[in-house]
Parts: structure tokens; C-alpha cells; sequence
């Protein structure tokens, strides 16, 4: 698949014509530096008033993502399922979700995106399926060409007619990760929840359907899939263990409880070696319909691992691999306390276990971490755009943090989230519930924030609505979405697309970075401090005179066009600006 790339690289040319830019003529295809905007179907716009989020509720809002300006959307799952997991548990990977559409919604929104220019992506859930799936059904009952496509076991019977799991298995929702079938009389494997049956992807059978589901989307006019936690495809061969499953061993964290994930050290059930190569199968069916239509089809994958593990996704070898493994750095390596030196140390760290030729990609949040306004403070969603925005490489915007939306509060009573629901604990859900990130999307000060005319929704409302909503945000000369508008606007030029990129800490409070193209420079620089602090920007080569500002966070005193001196910024706390050099 080597010989591909050059045929691949056939996508638009970047050629900017307006002013100084005009002689910049560069290949790069249409996902290279493009703007992702995930959706979380559920809870983004309800147009039939039930209280769920559904596709023409997105189709009526893709002019939203044009004036923000995202170029694709990808899509949380809208497939067919029991909703046990809201999606990540697939009863028919052919079909929509009945409540939120039909397949026709759905060809409706890709006319519509295509009119716009947005691509669209789906959500691929190939781990495993629902336990209400045909398969799955066939598969518990023996049937003889589905029988083999799931992890049965058969569990331990002790004297006294006790049954207990093959092994010490844990579920990432909690408790054993095998659940006892009675039909079949044997035990089946579920790295997530009981209703989400793990496949056996050591028969080619699976693999061959996988690849099919692929397929049926890609010709159905999708831009591209993202293949959730791919890191746990495979389990250990139990055959180098005489037939039988190892237990894993225990991590010895203090304050884990044995029903924890964290009680055991995943050694057997993640990150086994066979993963990359079936990445490597998987990106060929993207490869073959890139080919034949002459338009990069892209593949992106997310697996919750270590660095290394992290960026073997891009391929190596022979193995070809993901367009876009997502890096989770920005979450991972950074809490409420980083400040501007963990921040470099983060973003530094990706970049340098990348390799070097292929595009890194930016992310603050998705539909199971907490926003940034929450995890960091709401002063600082701006800066946070503007990494994400700004440097080098894929931006990824989660819904919501383009307004700086917060966490909602949803009591115990409303909880809806499965991971929450395991801990069958009233208080301390709290710490794992993923609901409060899943809240309906804040469009207007009216009704359930304008995402629904229902009485009631399947998520309250996150607090504060009133104010903090598009409709304001959009009206405001100041806020979040202006700023937002303003960093996609600026990401359009070289500097941002193509140029290269240095960074400091000019203090423990401060970061900056520079990005260059030929004589075109900008300085990206943020106060994560909570006091105000006067920065030397003469401590990058080539950086002195005046700057001026191109876009500066909410509560900056300053302003579009306002000057600064390179060698003497006073930065307010929280303070974030886009500075050009004057030249
Ligand atoms: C593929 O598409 C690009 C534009 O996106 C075009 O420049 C190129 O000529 C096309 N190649 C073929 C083989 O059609
Ligand atoms: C699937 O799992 C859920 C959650 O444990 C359970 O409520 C449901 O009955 C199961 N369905 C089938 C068909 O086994
Ligand atoms: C800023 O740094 C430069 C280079 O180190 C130095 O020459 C200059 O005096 C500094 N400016 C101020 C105002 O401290
Ligand atoms: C970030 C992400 O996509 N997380 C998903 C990983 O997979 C589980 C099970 O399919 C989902 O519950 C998560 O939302």
C-alpha cells in the first residue's frame, strides 16, 4: 500500500488569493488541516419534539457548522441499537436509529452537507455489537454460521452447583467482563456493558461483515468513519495458554476496588500486536474507495493507550494506518492545575512520538470527558480554541466547546449513562457519569435552550442556559463564537496550514507559540495564570517591533488591529491573543 500515497495525493491545492498570499501553491488534501466538528446526535437539535436529538434536527443546523466554519462533521452512532450504551451498542450496523431518522433523513443531510461543502463521518463501533443484535441472538442460540462470532466460554462450577466467570476479567463499565447466558449455558466476553457482547475477530467471518459495514457507508456518500476504541479489537490468543483465558494481573493501585477496571492491568485484553494489522485491512477498504472516486475517503481512530501504543495507529511498515489516530493529549496530560509548562511538555510530547511527515490533530473534549470551561475554567475556553485551532495539524471541536458550554447537572434520579448506572452509587456517580458532557446543546435563551419543543428532554438542560447560548453569543460583538469564527477564519492562512511552529513557556504561567510562513508570522500567546504578568516576546528568534492582535479571548481588554510591543506585553490572567507580526 506504499505505492498508494502518490496516487492518493490528488486533493485540492491550497492557493489563497488574496494580498501577500498569492504565490503559495501547496498540495494538501481536503482532511489535512480541516476543522471536525463531532456531533452527539442525541442531544445536538430535536425537530420532532420527543425529546431526543435526530437527523433533520442536524441537516436544519448544518448552516450553523458552515458559519463556524467546520468543514466536516463527524457523527456520533445513529444505528440501529437498544440505546443501552445511546448508540455504542449496534443492534443493525445497515440501519438508522428508528428515533432519529430514516435512511432517507439520512441521505437528505448528506445532499444538504454536500451542498455546503461539510463532509460527513460516521461513528464505527467494531468492537462489539449489541446483545439485541440478530447476530448476537443467533450466536447465543448456536446457530451454526453465527456460533463462532462471538467470545463464548464456559465458566467454573464449583461442588455445591456455583457458578462464577471464566476469569478475572473486569468491564470498563465495572464488574466482570463476562456475563453468564443461560441459552447457550456459557459465559460471553464484554470489555464494556453486559449489552455489549465483545466479536471474535479471529474468525475472518467477522472481519469480512466488518469490512462490508464499512463499505456500505463509504458507497452511500460518507467522507470517512472513525473507529472507536480499536485498542480493544483483540484478546489475548488463548491458545498459548492451553485453551483457556488468563486471568489478568492485579495493578495494585491503592483505594481500587476489585469491581474496578483499574483493579487489573489490561495486559490480555488491549493493545495485543494483531490490532495494527487489522487497522492496516481495514484502512484498505477506504483505500480502494478512495481510489475508484479520486476522493480521499478518511479513517480515523481513537484507542485510549499509551503514547507509543498512541501513535502506532499512523502505520508502520508494511501496515498502513489510520488517516487521523486521535491524540488525546490535551485531555490526558492536562488537568485544572497545568500551567503553561505541562502545556508545551503535552503538546511536545505528541509531536515528537509522531512521525515527523504526517499531520498531528488538537482536541479538548468529547462525549465522554469533561468541557473545558469544567475541567480547566470557563476563562479559559478561548485559549483552549485557540490551541486547538492553531496548532499545526487537524483540529477536532467537540459540540458545545465552541461556545464554551459547561458541564450540566444530572441528579442520580436521571442519570442515564451505564457507566454511571454500574457504580450503583448515588453520591460518587458523579465522578464517572458521562452525562453531564451529554447535555442538550444550548441554541437560544428559550425552551430547553431551543433544543426542543418536548415537555420534557432525555437530558435536563445544563444551568446557565439563558445566557450563555448561540443565539447570544451570536448577537454579542464579544464571545466565545466570535472568537471561534475569527481562529477558523485566520487557520485559512499558510502560517496556520503550512508553517512551521516553535513554542516556549515564558513563564510558569505563560505559553506561546509561533507559527511562520515565508515572511508572514503570528505569535499565539496565553496567560493560563490566575495574575497578570508583563512577557518578553523577544525570546523567539525573529519576534520584535510591534504585533498586532488578529483575535484575543472574551475578556481581553484588547481588540482587533491593536498594537503591541514584542519586547513589553502586559497579559491580563486568563488573557489569550492572536498576535502578526508587523512587518
Ligand atoms: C482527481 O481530483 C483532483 C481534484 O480534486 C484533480 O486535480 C485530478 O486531476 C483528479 N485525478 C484524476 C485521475 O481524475
Ligand atoms: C441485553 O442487556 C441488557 C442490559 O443488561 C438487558 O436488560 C437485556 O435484557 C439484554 N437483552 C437480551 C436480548 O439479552
Ligand atoms: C526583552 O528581551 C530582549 C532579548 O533578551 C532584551 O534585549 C530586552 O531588553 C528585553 N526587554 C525588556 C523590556 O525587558
Ligand atoms: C471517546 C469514545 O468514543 N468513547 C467510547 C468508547 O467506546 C465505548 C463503548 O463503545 C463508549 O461508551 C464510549 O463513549
Amino acid at each position: 500500500m506504499t505505492v498508494l500515497w502518490q496516487t492518493l495525493v490528488v486533493g485540492t491545492i491550497v492557493s489563497i488569493a488574496h494580498g501577500r498570499y498569492e504565490n503559495v501553491n501547496v498540495r494538501q488534501d481536503w482532511w489535512e488541516t480541516a476543522v471536525f466538528y463531532q456531533i452527539y446526535p442525541r442531544s445536538f437539535m430535536d425537530s420532532d419534539g420527543d425529546g431526543v436529538g435526530d437527523i433533520n434536527g442536524i441537516t436544519s443546523r448544518l448552516e450553523y457548522l458552515k458559519e463556524l466554519g467546520v468543514d466536516a462533521t463527524w457523527l456520533s452512532p445513529i444505528f440501529k441499537s437498544p440505546m443501552h450504551d445511546f448508540g455504542y451498542d449496534i443492534s443493525d450496523y445497515y440501519s438508522i436509529q428508528p428515533e432519529y431518522g430514516s435512511m432517507e433523513d439520512f441521505e437528505q443531510l448528506l445532499k444538504k452537507a454536500s451542498e455546503l461543502n461539510i463532509k460527513v463521518i460516521l461513528d464505527f463501533v467494531p468492537n462489539h455489537s449489541s446483545n439485541e443484535s440478530d447476530w448476537f441472538i443467533k450466536s447465543s442460540n448456536r446457530d451454526e454460521y453465527y456460533s463462532d462470532w462471538y467470545i463464548w466460554e464456559n465458566g467454573h462450577l464449583d461442588d455445591r452447583g456455583q457458578r462464577s466467570p471464566p476469569n478475572n476479567w473486569v468491564s470498563l463499565f465495572r464488574k466482570s467482563a463476562w456475563t453468564y447466558m443461560p441459552s447457550r449455558d456459557q459465559y460471553y466476553l464484554h470489555q464494556f456493558g453486559d449489552s455489549q457482547p465483545d466479536f471474535n475477530y479471529r474468525n475472518p467471518v467477522v472481519v469480512e461483515e466488518m469490512k462490508n459495514v464499512i463499505k456500505f457507508w463509504l458507497e452511500k456518500g460518507v467522507a470517512g468513519m472513525r473507529i472507536n476504541s480499536v485498542n480493544h479489537l483483540f484478546e489475548v490468543d488463548k491458545d498459548g495458554f492451553g485453551g483457556r483465558y488468563p486471568n489478568e494481573p492485579m495493578t495494585g493501585k491503592p483505594g481500587v476496588r476489585p469491581d474496578d477496571y483499574a483493579y487489573l492491568d489490561h495486559i490480555y485484553t488491549k493493545d495485543q500486536e494483531e490490532t495494527y494489522d487489522m487497522v492496516s485491512q481495514l484502512r484498505d477498504v477506504f483505500d480502494a474507495i478512495t481510489i475508484r472516486d479520486n476522493l480521499t475517503r478518511v479513517m480515523m481512530t481513537e484507542a485510549n493507550t499509551n503514547i507509543k501504543n498512541a501513535v502506532r495507529y499512523y502505520g508502520e511498515g508494511h501496515h498502513t494506518g489510520a488517516h487521523i489516530p486521535f491524540n488525546f493529549a490535551l485531555i490526558e496530560d492536562l488537568d485544572k492545575d497545568s500551567d503553561a509548562r505541562d502545556i508545551k511538555y503535552a503538546i511536545d510530547r505528541w509531536l515528537t512520538y509522531k512521525p515527523l511527515k504526517r499531520q498531528a490533530n488538537w482536541l479538548t473534549g468529547n462525549h465522554d470527558k469533561s468541557r473545558v470551561a469544567s475541567r480547566f475554567r470557563p476563562e479559559l475556553v478561548d485559549a483552549f480554541n485557540m490551541l486547538v485551532l492553531l496548532l499545526p495539524g487537524i483540529a477536532i471541536t467537540y459540540m458545545g466547546e465552541e461556545i464554551g458550554m459547561v458541564n450540566g447537572f444530572v441528579p442520580w434520579s436521571e442519570t442515564k449513562d451505564p457507566l454511571a448506572c454500574n457504580t450503583d452509587d448515588p453520591v460518587n456517580f458523579i465522578e464517572v457519569s458521562r452525562d453531564p458532557v451529554r447535555t442538550p446543546f444550548q441554541w437560544s435563551n428559550g425552551k430547553h435552550a431551543g433544543f426542543s419543543n418536548a415537555d420534557t428532554t432525555w437530558l435536563p438542560v445544563a444551568e446557565g442556559y439563558e445566557n450563555l447560548n448561540v443565539a447570544a453569543q451570536r448577537s454579542a460583538v464579544r464571545s466565545h463564537y466570535q472568537v471561534y469564527r475569527t481562529l477558523t477564519n485566520l487557520r485559512i492562512r499558510p502560517a496556520f496550514r503550512l508553517g512551521r511552529y516553535e513554542s516556549l513557556a515564558l513563564n510558569n504561567d505563560v505559553f506561546a507559540f509561533k507559527r511562520w510562513y515565508n515572511d508572514d508570522t503570528y505569535v499565539v500567546v496565553i496567560n493560563v495564570g490566575k495574575v497578570y504578568h508583563i512577557v518578553n516576546l523577544t525570546a523567539f528568534d525573529l519576534i520584535f517591533g510591534q504585533l498586532e492582535v488578529e483575535a484575543s479571548s472574551v475578556l481581553s481588554s484588547r481588540t482587533y488591529s491593536d498594537s503591541v510591543q514584542a519586547n513589553y506585553l502586559d497579559l491580563a490572567a486568563d488573557e489569550a491573543l492572536v498576535l502578526r507580526m508587523q512587518v
